[in-house]
C-alpha cells in the first residue's frame, strides 16, 4: 500500500486555523491529525476536525451538479452535466448584464469563509464578479464592529502574541468561548493557569470556558462598554493607572478622566446588573497586577460585539491595556484578532481594476432578509435578480430568518449555490453545483489568532464530479467570453499572489517553500506597543480619537444600551422580557458539521437554557418543549433548565440547520437585522423574546 503524510490547512471560520497532517493511503484519506510540530497547533484538534476525514467521504456530500426540479425550498433535485449547468448560468447572467447600463447589479455574490483560504475564497469568484459589475457584498455578518471599535483605538486589527499567553498573570476572557470557539488559546491559557494566572470571564452565561475560571461575571448582554467605562473609573480613582505610558503613548487622557468620572460602580452596577464590588475587585485585580510589574491579558472575542454598542465597546475595552501600561510587557496588551499581521495583496487576488470605472452599489449580507424582497427604486437600484451563494448558509445563518426565506423562495430569482452537502440554502438552489473540500484543493491562509501563513496541499483527488471554487468560475469566466490572463491563473499561481512579497514581514517569495514546510510565522516584533508606535493617524493609543469625531461618533469612550433592553424600549420589553443570545455549540462551527452525524449526536437537539427563576414563573418544568417567540417569528424546542444563564437571559446554542428541527426552524427566526454602531456588522445578540410551553 503507497501511504503518504500531506501537509493541509483547517479552513473553518476559528482563529486557530490548525496545522494539519492528513494520511493518505491508495489515494484515500483515512486520518486527520495536528501537527505537533506546529507551535499553536500543538498536535492537538477539536471534536469537528478531527472528524474531517468522516465530513468528506460523508454519504451526503454533493457529487454532481444538479438542477431544481421541485419548488423552491423543496429540496429535489436532478443530476445535469457540468456542461449543461454552466451554460444554464451563463445564459441567465448573460440575458441580465447585456440589458447594459448597471443592469450586471441585478447579480449578487453571497459568500462568506466557509473556507477561510485565500484562494477557494475571494479571488477568482471576486475577479468573475468584478468583471461582470455585479452588485458587491458587504460581508459584514461577524467581525466589522468590532474592528471598527478596535481600529479606532489601536490602529489595526493587531494586538498580543498568542503565543506568549503562559507567561501573563492575570487574563480577562471577555465576550469569548474559547473552550468552544478557540482551543488553543484555552490550551495556552492553562499553561498560564499553571504559572499562576488567574483567569475571569465576562460573560452573560456562563459557558463550558466561564465555569473552568477562577471568576465568572456575568453581566447583562449589551453592557461592556460600561462595564469598561467603570474600571477606567476605578483605575483612575484610585491611581491604578501608569502615568508614565499614558504620558508618552496615549493621546486624551484629560477628557478621558473628565468622561468616565460619571461612570461610578453604582451606575455600572446597575447597567450592567451585576454588584458594585464585583466592578471595583475587577479594576482593582487588573490595576494592581499591573502595578506588580506582572503582564494583564484581554482575550476579548467575538460575543462582546453582537449587540447595537458593540463597536464602541470593543473600543472601550481596547483602552484598557494602554491605562496600566499592560502593553510594555510581551505577554500584555490585548487580542482581538491578528488579520492585520498578513500584508495580503487584495488588489492581485481580487482584481477590482476588472470593474473599469464602474462602481456598482454595495448590499449587506446582514440585511440579505430585506433586500431580496425589494422591489427596483431609484434608491436600491435593480431589484435582486441573481443569487451566487458560496462558502455560507445564509437561510440558516442569517437574521430574521423568515424573510431570508421569503426572498429564496421568489420564484423569480434565480440561485445558484456551490457546496459540500445539501443545506438549508442549497433546497433554494435552481442550480446546486458540487465544490471540493480542503482535502481536495490548494490553499493558502493567513489567520486571525495567531501570526503563521500556512499552506494547504491537496491531500486527495476531487470526489465525484466536485471542483473547486476556483475552477468552477474559471468556467463561467471563460463561457462568459472573459478573456483577460487572470482569469486563466491556476490555483496554485493565485496562491503565489495571495501577500505582497515587498512587505518586510513576508520578505520576498513564499509560496514554493511554504508549501514544501507548512507554515512561516509574520516577522512582527514581541511587545508591538511597548514604547508607543500604534498604527493610529496620531501613532498614538486613542482614548480621545478625532477620526471618530470626524465620522460622527463620539471621540470618547461611551455607552449606548442594545436595541432591544428595557432601557432602550421599554414598552417592547414589556411584552418580551427575555433576552436571548445564541452563541456557537462547541461541536459544530457556525451551520458546518451540524450534518456530521457523530457531531450532531454530541449536541442532542437544539434547546434552551433558561435560569430556574424565569422557567417557574412560566410554569416551564425540564425537557418540557417551549416555543420562544418575538414579532419576527418563534421557533419551537427543547428547554434545559439551568443557572449557567442568568436571570433574564435564555441562551440556544447554535448554528443548528433547519431541517434537524422538530418546525423546521433555528434561533435566526428570532434575531433582527438591525445594525451595530460601527462597521454595519449584525446584532445577533441584541434580541429580546418570550417563552411558553407548548
Ligand atoms: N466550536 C465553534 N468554534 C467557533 C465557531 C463555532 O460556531 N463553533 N465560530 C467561529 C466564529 S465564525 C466566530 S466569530 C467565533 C465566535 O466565538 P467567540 O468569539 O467565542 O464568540 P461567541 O461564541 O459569539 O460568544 C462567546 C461568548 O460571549 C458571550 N456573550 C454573548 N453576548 C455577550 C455580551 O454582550 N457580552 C459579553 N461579554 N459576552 C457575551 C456568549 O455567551 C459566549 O459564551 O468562533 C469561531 N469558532
Ligand atoms: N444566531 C446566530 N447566527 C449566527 C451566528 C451566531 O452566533 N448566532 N454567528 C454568525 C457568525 S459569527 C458567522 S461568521 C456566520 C457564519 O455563517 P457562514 O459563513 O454561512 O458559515 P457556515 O454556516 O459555517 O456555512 C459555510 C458553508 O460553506 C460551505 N463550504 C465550506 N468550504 C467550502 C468550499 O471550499 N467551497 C464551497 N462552495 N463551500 C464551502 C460549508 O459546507 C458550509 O455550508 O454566521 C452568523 N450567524
Ligand atoms: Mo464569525
Amino acid at each position: 500500500m503507497a501511504t503518504s503524510i500531506i501537509r493541509a490547512v483547517c479552513p473553518h471560520d476559528c482563529p486557530d486555523t490548525c496545522a494539519l497532517l492528513v494520511t493518505v493511503q491508495d489515494g484515500v484519506a483515512t486520518e486527520v491529525r495536528g501537527d505537533p510540530d506546529h507551535p499553536t497547533t500543538a498536535g492537538v484538534l477539536c471534536t469537528k476536525v478531527a472528524r474531517y476525514a468522516e465530513r468528506t467521504y460523508h454519504k451526503s456530500r454533493l457529487l454532481s451538479p444538479m438542477k431544481r426540479i421541485g419548488k423552491k425550498g423543496e429540496g429535489k433535485f436532478a443530476p445535469i452535466s457540468w456542461d449543461e449547468a454552466i451554460t444554464t448560468i451563463a445564459l441567465r447572467l448573460h440575458s441580465i448584464s447585456a440589458r447594459g447600463g448597471d443592469a450586471a447589479q441585478a447579480i449578487l455574490p453571497y459568500s462568506y469563509a466557509g473556507t477561510m483560504g485565500l484562494v477557494q475564497g475571494e479571488s477568482m469568484a471576486m475577479r468573475f464578479f468584478h468583471k461582470l459589475g455585479a452588485s458587491r457584498l458587504e460581508r459584514t455578518i461577524c467581525s466589522t464592529a468590532g474592528g471598527e471599535g478596535y481600529k479606532y483605538t489601536i490602529g489595526a486589527r493587531i494586538g498580543t502574541d498568542v503565543e506568549q499567553t503562559e507567561h501573563a498573570k492575570l487574563i480577562l476572557i471577555w465576550g469569548g468561548n474559547p473552550i468552544a470557539s478557540n482551543l488553543h488559546f484555552w490550551m495556552w491559557a492553562q499553561q498560564a493557569k499553571r504559572n499562576g494566572a488567574k483567569l475571569i470571564a465576562i460573560d452573560p452565561y456562563r459557558s463550558l470556558t466561564a465555569e473552568k475560571c477562577h471568576q465568572h461575571i456575568a453581566l447583562l448582554p449589551g453592557t461592556d462598554a460600561a462595564l469598561a467605562l467603570g474600571l477606567m473609573h476605578v483605575l483612575i480613582a484610585e491611581n491604578l493607572v501608569d502615568q508614565d505610558y499614558l504620558d508618552r503613548y496615549t493621546e486624551g487622557f484629560e477628557q478621558l478622566r473628565v468622561r468616565v468620572a460619571e461612570w461610578p460602580p453604582q451606575r455600572v452596577a446597575a447597567t450592567c446588573g451585576i454588584s458594585v464590588d464585583e466592578v471595583l475587585q475587577l479594576a482593582r485585580d487588573y490595576g494592581a497586577t499591573a502595578q506588580r510589574g506582572e503582564a494583564t491579558l484581554i482575550r476579548i472575542n467575538y460575543g462582546v460585539q453582537r449587540t447595537h454598542g458593540g463597536g464602541m465597546a470593543v473600543r472601550n475595552v481596547a483602552c484598557l491595556p494602554a491605562l496600566v501600561g499592560s502593553w510594555r510587557h510581551a505577554a500584555g496588551g490585548i487580542l482581538l484578532s491578528s488579520s492585520d499581521a498578513f500584508p495580503k495583496d487584495r488588489a492581485t487576488l481580487e482584481r477590482p481594476d476588472l470593474l473599469a470605472g464602474r462602481t456598482p452599489r454595495s448590499i449587506n449580507m446582514v440585511t440579505i432578509g430585506d433586500d431580496l424582497l425589494r422591489a427596483a427604486s431609484p434608491e436600491f437600484g435593480p431589484k435582486i435578480e441573481a443569487l451566487i451563494v458560496y462558502n455560507s448558509n445564509p437561510v440558516a445563518v442569517a437574521p430574521e430568518s423568515d424573510k431570508v426565506a421569503q426572498g429564496f423562495a421568489r420564484e423569480d430569482l434565480f440561485t445558484v449555490v456551490l457546496e459540500h452537502f445539501q443545506t438549508d440554502t442549497a433546497d433554494y438552489a435552481d442550480i446546486l453545483l458540487p465544490a471540493t473540500t480542503q482535502l481536495e484543493h490548494v490553499d493558502i491562509h493567513s489567520t486571525y489568532g495567531h501570526l503563521y501563513m500556512m499552506a494547504n496541499n491537496p491531500a486527495i483527488a476531487p470526489l465525484g464530479q466536485a471542483k473547486p471554487n476556483t475552477e468552477i468560475f474559471r468556467m463561467l469566466a471563460a463561457r462568459m467570453g472573459f478573456v483577460e490572463p487572470c482569469f486563466q491563473d491556476s490555483d496554485d499561481a493565485i496562491a503565489a499572489q495571495a501577500f505582497r512579497t515587498d512587505d518586510a514581514r513576508v520578505a520576498g517569495p513564499y509560496w514554493d517553500q511554504l508549501k514544501q514546510r507548512g507554515w512561516q510565522k509574520m516577522v512582527m516584533p514581541n511587545a508591538p506597543f511597548a514604547h508607543g508606535g500604534f498604527p493610529t493617524v496620531s501613532g498614538k493609543c486613542a482614548l480621545y480619537s478625532q477620526p471618530m469625531a470626524d465620522a460622527g461618533f463620539d471621540p470618547l469612550p461611551a455607552y449606548t444600551a442594545p436595541h432591544e433592553s428595557v432601557a432602550s424600549n421599554p414598552e417592547l420589553a414589556a411584552h418580551y422580557p427575555l433576552a436571548m443570545i445564541s452563541p456557537p455549540a462547541r461541536n459544530f462551527l457556525n451551520s458546518t458539521f451540524v450534518n456530521v452525524q457523530s457531531l450532531r449526536a454530541t449536541e442532542g437537539e437544539p434547546h434552551l437554557d433558561m435560569h430556574p427563576a424565569d422557567a417557574a414563573a412560566r410554569s416551564i418544568a425540564q425537557d418540557d418543549r417551549v416555543r420562544i417567540f418575538n414579532d419576527r417569528g418563534s421557533f419551537v424546542c427543547r428547554v434545559r433548565i439551568t443557572d449557567k444563564a442568568r436571570p433574564g437571559l435564555v441562551v440556544g446554542l447554535s448554528v443548528w440547520w433547519k431541517k434537524y428541527a422538530a418546525d423546521g426552524k433555528n434561533a435566526n427566526q428570532l434575531t433582527s437585522q438591525r445594525l451595530t454602531d460601527m462597521g454595519r456588522g449584525p446584532t445577533f445578540y441584541d434580541v429580546l423574546v418570550e417563552v411558553e410551553k407548548v
